[in-house]
């Protein structure tokens, strides 16, 4: 039976601290297949779109200007139970706060600069993968 998706990016910090082979590898050994991937670059309005469940927060206008510094790796990624074990597999939103091994307390630099996102719904990752994927760019 084929798995249950989530979206991840690989935040700018990240991509420019040369962590993409290093994230992409440890996503694969835990069992996560790639539907989906590219590297490419959010725009101030399409970084807005993704965050705008955030517009009203003081820390929205940072966190657009970091998402939208360099490249990003967007991804698709299939797994049983995807979103919840993808959560587990990147750690808290604080890095501080993430537990040992986890991608963001191995690779994050803050709780803004913190390497990774993943999706936290269902209905949300099918949102997102559309976000950022067109259905021929699925496998
Ligand atoms: P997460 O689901 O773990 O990515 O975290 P949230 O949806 O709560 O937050 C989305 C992004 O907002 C985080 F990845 C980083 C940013 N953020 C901050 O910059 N400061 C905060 O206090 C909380 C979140």
């Amino acid at each position: 039976m084929a798995g249950k998706i989530t979206l991840t990016m690989l935040k700018p910090d990240a991509v420019a601290d040369g962590h993409t082979g290093k994230i992409i590898n440890h996503i694969i050994e835990a069992g996560f297949k790639i539907q989906a991937m590219k590297l490419t670059r959010l725009s101030k309005e399409k970084a807005e779109e993704f965050y705008a469940i955030h517009k009203e927060r003081s820390f929205f206008g940072e966190l657009i200007t970091f998402m939208t510094e360099g490249p990003i790796v967007a991804a698709i990624l299939e797994k049983d139970n995807a979103v919840e074990d993808f959560r587990k597999l990147i750690g808290a939103t604080d890095p501080k706060k993430a537990e040992e091994g986890t991608i963001r307390r191995l690779y994050a630099q803050g709780i803004e600069r913190n390497a990774m996102h993943g999706s936290d719904s269902d209905e949300n990752a099918e949102i997102e993968a559309k976000f950022h994927f067109s259905g021929l760019e699925r496998f």
